[in-house]
This record gives structure tokens, C-alpha cells and sequence, in this order.
């Protein structure tokens, strides 16, 4: 039996970062709003990849909300690179502090979501067999919701036990003395492996394609290093504004060309050293547009890779000849080391694929690697996965999915022409940078174009068709500077859309770096939002009214 929910100003699909910052944002202008989600409690992301080993890339202090200052003053986090419990518990922290369950619903997933031009209202229809209406739809599904699970035939097949780290049990999943077979090594496999490795009998990787994998250096924060991180913290929001990725860094102004060969050699050590995003980041400002730059941050990797893995043939295999950068490079915790353990060994798939499951393993080139567990680690419908996956219609019943048949079409990466009222969070066409400092501005900039349409009386805000060409092009533009556009196309990579056979192959973010994007939110705002039109009547002339 269908029940229908009351109507609201503001519904938000998903509880995650994006969808609990909306809701505190929305709370603040008075918008009476509901979140939906389709797990059992908040978290987004960090509720469903419980995976071993799952720990964020980006360092904790800067993997929070700015808007509670009392609780960065207060709350402990353990660790550089926090695992995702201590993550998901901070959310549910800053949920339950500020009474937001409330307003949520959990174990619900929107099944349809569709504008009616008539009485401008989304309609949302959930699993839950509930209806709801609302002015403002919020998209906060964020950008690797879609799981991605190559059909290897014979799957079903499989005697063992069989894991997905994007749905991973919540019971701990017993691998010791077991024969472990994974599928996958980017940032998940390479986070899954090192961990695995302690305890399984034997680990077989089978890899495709290798990865640039930079040292994580995670480790404990002790008390006086988090009071410094606490006083400091003005200074470091300030970081995330000048920084490209908006991690809490200064800005480096290293131009690769301007050193000798062993100043660039030093630098790199040093980038190595400090670990994480680091290396990509405080080593050379240019590392993703100078071609030159980037082959010597590659070549660097390759001869770590050389060094530390002690079998040639497997160090090689480890290897990546593309460009650094046009996959999106993991941070490993001990991750090259691994494969010097006697009880791990790596399958190259990428000439020879699986090609087949059966009861007892995996297939490759007609050798079947026997198993007790198969881990498939294999990535996600990245960017666009999330709003395609729902039957989502704008104007004229238009689907989302066909809206973005050929790549994503975004104005600022929040809104789509023939969507009206109806905003996007790390949408596609946001900057690829460190996802909390992104989301928190482009919520800001969400609540004021909403607090504008309201203030004048506008009932429709939406992007136009110029609005969102221009963007289509900008994008495409930035993206064109940097040196992954000249990548190899046949490099899978979820920032292009590629890793998923049949999507088209266009870049899915924003590469103009984070200040610029902040600049241009910021620049929306003082100008009166350009390239969105905003109407008081709520059909539009010439258009037919959508019934739902
Ligand atoms: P990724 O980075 O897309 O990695 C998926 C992995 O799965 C990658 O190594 C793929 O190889 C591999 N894959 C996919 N299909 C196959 C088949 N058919 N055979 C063998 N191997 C396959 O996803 P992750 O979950 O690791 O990381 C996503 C993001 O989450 C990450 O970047 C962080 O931002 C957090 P391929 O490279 O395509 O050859």
C-alpha cells in the first residue's frame, strides 16, 4: 500500500557528508526538509565500504564539517589517515549532536524522482512504497555510489565465499589460512590487500592494470600533536581555500623546470617521504600539466616500485607507463612491501582476462586459481552513476540518464538545464578535490540561490541550456591543460567514465582546481547566479506540463 508523506521545502537523497551538511544548511534558512536514505544509518560512503583496510586518503583534520567548531575542538580523531570506523562514528556523532535524525529516513531508497511543471513540485516516489512532494530536490548521492561488478560468467557458480568492498558484511569475515582470491588493486584493493595478506593462507591479486601508489605514512595522533592541529585550525581552512585539491596545505609554487635534475630528485624524496597526497601535491605545482614533470614523478614511482618489491618479473608487472594522475593514484599502507610476502602472488590479467568463475576459483589463460574467498574490488559508476541509476525526470518527463547520454551537462556542477529546483552535491563536473571542503561550499552557494529565489518570489530556479554549455565547455577547456587529457583512452579510469564498458569516455570533473571553482561560486553569487533563470509562474511558456 502506497503512503504519502507530507509535503516538504527540500528533500535530500542520501545521508551522507553532502546530505547532512545540506540539512544543517537548509535547518539554518528555515526550509522545512527530509534526507532519505538507503541504508540503515548515516555514513554515505563510510556506511557501506566497511571493507579491511578502509581508511580515508585525506588526512582527518581536514575530513570533517567547519560549521561545528566545538567539535573539532573536542573530538579525538586517532589517526592520520582515519579507518572508517572512527569516520562513520564522527558523522553519527555530528548527526545525533545536532538532532538531525529527525529529519531522516533510513532503509529508504528513492525509486523515482519527477518534476510536475504544473504545480512545481518534485515527486518522489521510495521502496518504502511512500510518495513525497517538494519544492528544492537535493541530490546528495554522491560520486562512487554505483558499485561496479564485470559480468565474469560462472559467478553464480562459486562454492566459497564471495564479498563485494562496496557492500561488505557487517560480521568479521574470517580469511586466516584461507586461499584468498581479489579482483581489483585501485583504491580499494590496494587498501584490502596489505591487510588481507596478515592472515590469509595465500592471497592471489589478479591485476589489470597497475597503479601509481604513493605512501599513505599513516599513524597515530597523539594529544599534543591534535592540540596543534586544534589551534591551528584558522589557518588551515584558510590552506583549503589556496590549495588546488583544498587539502589544508600551502600553497606550493615549485615549477619543476626551474630546478636541476638533483634539486627535482630531492624534492620528490621529500614528497615521498611526508607521504600521502603530499607527493602529488607539495612536490611540483605543475605535476599534472608539465608532461616533463610528470613522467619524472611516474619514473620516480616506477623506481620505487623497482626497489622495494624484490622480485623483478612482479615488480615490473607493478609498474604503471601512463600518466601519473589520469587514474585517480591510491595511497598504500605498506602496499609494494606486500607482494615481497611469501603467502601473496600477482596474476597480470590485462592480456589475459579472468575468464570464467567455477566452483572451486578463477580462470585465467585456461590456469584455474583455486580459492576459498573471492574479494571483488572493481570500482564504481563513478560521477553520474548515482542520478542515472533513478528514474529521475525533468521537464517533458525527460530522463536524467538520456539528459547525460554523451557525459554530464552541469551548470558549477549543481544544477541541469530542464531540472528545475533541483541541485546536485559533488555532482558531476565539481572540482576532484577533497570532498568536504567541496561539499561545504557548494551547499553555502545552494542555500543562497535558494534564499534568493525565495526573496524575490521566484518559484523556478533553473540553469539554462547557455548556462550549461558554457560550463560543458569550460570543463572541458581545464581539462584540456592538464596532461591526462593526452592519456592513453584505452587507461581505464572512473574520473573519465571509461572503467565502465559503454559510458562515454569525457572527463567527469572539474581540473581548474579548487580556489578557481570557490572563486566562481563566489562570483555566481555577487552577480545574480548567471546562466540560471529564475520565474515567478511555474509553468514554463511552451512547455507541457509533466504528469506523473
Ligand atoms: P577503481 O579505482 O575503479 O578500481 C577498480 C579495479 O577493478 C581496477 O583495478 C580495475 O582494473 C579492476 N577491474 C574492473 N573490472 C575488471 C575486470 N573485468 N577484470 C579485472 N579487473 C577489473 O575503484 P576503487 O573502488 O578501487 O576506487 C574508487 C575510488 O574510491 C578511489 O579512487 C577513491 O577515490 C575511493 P582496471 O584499472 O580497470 O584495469
Amino acid at each position: 500500500m502506497s503512503t504519502t508523506l507530507p509535503h516538504y521545502d527540500a528533500i535530500v537523497i542520501g545521508a551522507g557528508f553532502g546530505g547532512i551538511r545540506a540539512l544543517h544548511e537548509f535547518r539554518k534558512i528555515g526550509l522545512k526538509s527530509k534526507v532519505f536514505e538507503a541504508g540503515t544509518d548515516v555514513g554515505g560512503t563510510w556506511y557501506w565500504n566497511r571493507y579491511p583496510g578502509a581508511r580515508t586518503d585525506s588526512e582527518a583534520w581536514c575530513y570533517c564539517y567547519k560549521f561545528d567548531d566545538e567539535l573539532l575542538q573536542t573530538w579525538d580523531w586517532k589517526e592520520r589517515m582515519p579507518s572508517w570506523p572512527e569516520v562513520f562514528a564522527y558523522l553519527r556523532r555530528v548527526v545525533d549532536k545536532h538532532d538531525m535524525r529527525r529529519d531522516m529516513q533510513f532503509s529508504t531508497r528513492i525509486q523515482s524522482a519527477h518534476y510536475d511543471a504544473v504545480s512545481n513540485q518534485w515527486r518522489v516516489t521510495t521502496d518504502q512504497g511512500e510518495t513525497a512532494t517538494c519544492q528544492y530536490l537535493i541530490s546528495a548521492s554522491g560520486v562512487l555510489t554505483v558499485p561496479y561488478m564485470p559480468p565474469f560468467p560462472g559467478i553464480e557458480t562459486f562454492k566459497g565465499e564471495v564479498y563485494r568492498s562496496s557492500s561488505w558484511p557487517r560480521h568479521k569475515v574470517d580469511f586466516a589460512g584461507k586461499r584468498v582470491a581479489l579482483v581489483g588493486t585501485g583504491a580499494t584493493g590496494v587498501q584490502i590487500i596489505p591487510v588481507v595478506a596478515q592472515v590469509a593462507g595465500h592471497l592471489t591479486v589478479f591485476q589489470r592494470t597497475p597503479n601509481y601508489v604513493m605512501p599513505g605514512r599513516n599513524h597515530f595522533i597523539d594529544e599534543e600533536q591534535r592540540e596543534g592541529i586544534r589551534a591551528n585550525y584558522d589557518q588551515m581552512w584558510q590552506w583549503t581555500r589556496t590549495n588546488p585539491f583544498a587539502f589544508p596545505m600551502p600553497p606550493c609554487n615549485q615549477m619543476f623546470d626551474d630546478y636541476t635534475p638533483e634539486q627535482q630528485q630531492r624534492i620528490f624524496d621529500g614528497g615521498w617521504e611526508v607521504g600521502g597526497f603530499r607527493f602529488l601535491f607539495e612536490t611540483f605545482a605543475d605535476v599534472l600539466v608539465n608532461e616533463k614533470c610528470n613522467e619524472a614523478a611516474a619514473a620516480y614511482i616506477r623506481n620505487k616500485i623497482r626497489t622495494i618489491v624484490k622480485d623483478p618479473k612482479t615488480a615490473e608487472i607493478l609498474c604503471p607507463t601512463y600518466q601519473f594522475g589520469l587514474k585517480r593514484p591510491p595511497l598504500g599502507h605498506f602496499y609494494y612491501e606486500t607482494f615481497n610476502r611469501s603467502n601473496v602472488s600477482l596474476v597480470d590479467v590485462k592480456d589475459t582476462p579472468i575468464e570464467r568463475i567455477t566452483p572451486k576459483g578463477l580462470v585465467v589463460d585456461g590456469k584455474e586459481y583455486e580459492a576459498d574467498i573471492l574479494i571483488f574490488a572493481t570500482g564504481f559508476d563513478g560521477g553520474t552513476g548515482a542520478l542515472s541509476s533513478i528514474d529521475m525526470r525533468g521537464r517533458d518527463g525527460r530522463l536524467m540518464k538520456d539528459a547525460w547520454a554523451g557525459g554530464p551537462r552541469t551548470h558549477m556542477g549543481t544544477a541541469v538545464d530542464g531540472f528545475p529546483n533541483m541541485f546536485m552535491i559533488s555532482g558531476p563536473q565539481t572540482p576532484f578535490a577533497n570532498i568536504p571542503i567541496i561539499i561545504d561550499s557548494a551547499v553555502e552557494w545552494i542555500g543562497k540561490i535558494i534564499q534568493k529565489a525565495r526573496r524575490d518570489g521566484d518559484a523556478v530556479v533553473e540553469a539554462t541550456p547557455e548556462g550549461v554549455e558554457g560550463w560543458v565547455q569550460h570543463v572541458q577547456k581545464l581539462f584540456s591543460m592538464t596532461v591526462m587529457d593526452k592519456g592513453d583512452p584505452s587507461v581505464h579510469s572512473w574520473l573519465m567514465g571509461n572503467n565502465i564498458p559503454g559510458k562515454t569516455r569525457t572527463v567527469l570533473f572539474y581540473f581548474g582546481g579548487a580556489p578557481m571553482y570557490f572563486q566562481e561560486l563566489n562570483e555566481s553569487v555577487d552577480m545574480g547566479f548567471p546562466g540560471f533563470e529564475f520565474t515567478k509562474s511555474t509553468a514554463k511558456p511552451g512547455k507541457t506540463a509533466t504528469a506523473t
